[in-house]
């Protein structure tokens, strides 16, 4: 740190580094300043140094499955390689026993949460996904139940005729624990309108996660950055998370959501480089000093990457997901069957010399290694 405060870097990063040191909060222009100016060694030793404070050397990753009901879906958005139409090829729906059938495969890992994510589907009301979250857990009893992005619940609330306040309490009531943080892209509108147009607004995606902490439903959030966003944009995005935060401290995790470029149509686009992907964990890390746990999810970002952003920042990598998931396969992700076992997740971790914990949706930790 010293060192840091004494090379040869700008007097204005150097007061960066100054205040991160000293616990203390970065303005927007500061953050928009670490991604055009800072270099990643930098970076590192920042981040780092806000990881460290936080966990210490602590990685934490769960045993999880995701059940995808349905890649049917009213949306079109522009970076979605998973979306299909009624009756187009390529599409898919569980019915209620579809879904209790995968709920019993993934009984024998023993996994301790199920993420739901899909399509918005038109037929598709909150008292179906609340059934839908009942059979599961009449299968799986102890498993915490993360389901549906802020985009998925405006839609089945809306359906059933129920305020957000009411819709959300209804889901609890039916099983719902907590809230994934999809479906946030970025915020901001001039980017926003160009690739995903038709769904939830900004101020929707914030009011659903607002509202879910009041009711009791902590939440995760998310970015999907690198592909017509600018720095500026990122650091909007990360400034308006932060002020939800300290309205009402509901959320748990931040996951950066590389965009992934194959079989979209912003396929012409590329993907930004490795290096792009560790300055944008650091970045998140330091401008968000309110959120505890920053995650690389390694079915998208690849896992020698994933162990690679320890050093970054991350101090999660999800889970062992138990090949339950097509959006990252089917955006030309490697990895095609998304799977590990605990032993490789700890691997993963001890290897990069951190310490591996075994953790609960809601961090409270199950196992160290
Ligand atoms: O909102 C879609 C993203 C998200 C692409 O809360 C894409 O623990 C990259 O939110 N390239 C859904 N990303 C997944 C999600 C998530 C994942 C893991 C953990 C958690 C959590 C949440 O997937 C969507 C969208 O941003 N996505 N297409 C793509 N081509
Ligand atoms: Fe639908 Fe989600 Fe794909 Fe958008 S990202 S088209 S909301 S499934």
């Amino acid at each position: 740190m010293e060192t840091i405060l004494k090379s040869d870097i700008s007097d204005d990063l150097k007061q960066i580094a100054q205040k991160v040191f000293e616990g203390k909060r970065i303005s927007v222009a500061e953050g928009i300043l670490l991604y055009e100016k800072a270099e990643l060694g930098y970076l590192a030793v920042l981040a780092n140094f806000v990881r460290e404070k936080l966990h210490g050397k602590k990685t934490y990753f769960n045993r999880n499955f995701h059940i995808e009901p349905t890649n049917i879906c009213i949306y079109s958005c522009k970076f979605c390689s998973y979306v299909r139409k009624i009756g187009q090829e390529g599409a898919w729906e569980y019915d209620l026993a579809g879904i209790e059938e995968l709920a019993h495969k993934h009984k024998a890992a023993n996994p301790t949460e199920v993420h739901i994510v899909g399509g918005v589907h038109p037929k598709r009301d909150l008292h179906y996904y609340g059934e839908m979250i009942q059979r599961i857990k009449a299968i799986l009893p102890d498993v915490h139940v993360k389901a549906f992005t802020a985009v998925e619940l405006e839609f089945m609330i809306k359906k059933a005729k129920m305020t957000l306040a009411d819709g959300l309490k209804k889901l609890k009531e039916y099983g719902l624990d907590s809230i994934p943080g999809g479906g946030a892209e970025i915020f901001a509108p001039e980017i926003r309108t160009q690739v995903c147009d038709e769904k939830s607004t900004a101020e929707m995606w914030l009011e659903i996660h607002q509202t879910a902490h009041e009711v009791g439903l902590p939440s995760n959030a998310t970015i999907l950055y690198g592909h017509i966003e600018s720095y500026a944009h990122r650091i909007d995005h990360l400034q308006r998370l932060r002020e939800l935060q300290d309205k009402t401290g509901g959320f748990n995790t931040f996951i950066p959501l590389k965009y992934r470029n194959q079989n979209n149509s912003l396929s012409e686009l590329g993907e930004v480089s490795t290096l792009e992907d560790l300055r944008n964990f650091a970045v998140s890390r330091i401008f968000l000093d309110n959120i505890s746990h920053l995650k690389a999810y390694w079915p998208m970002l690849g896992k020698e990457k994933a162990q690679l952003s320890l050093s970054f920042g991350v101090d999660d990598i999800d889970g062992t997901i138990d090949d339950s998931t097509k959006i990252y396969s089917m955006a030309g992700v490697e990895d095609e069957k998304p799977q590990m076992t605990t032993n490789e997740l700890v691997d993963l971790i001890k290897s990069a010399n951190f310490e591996a914990v075994e953790r609960d949706t809601l961090y409270n930790v199950i196992k160290k290694y």
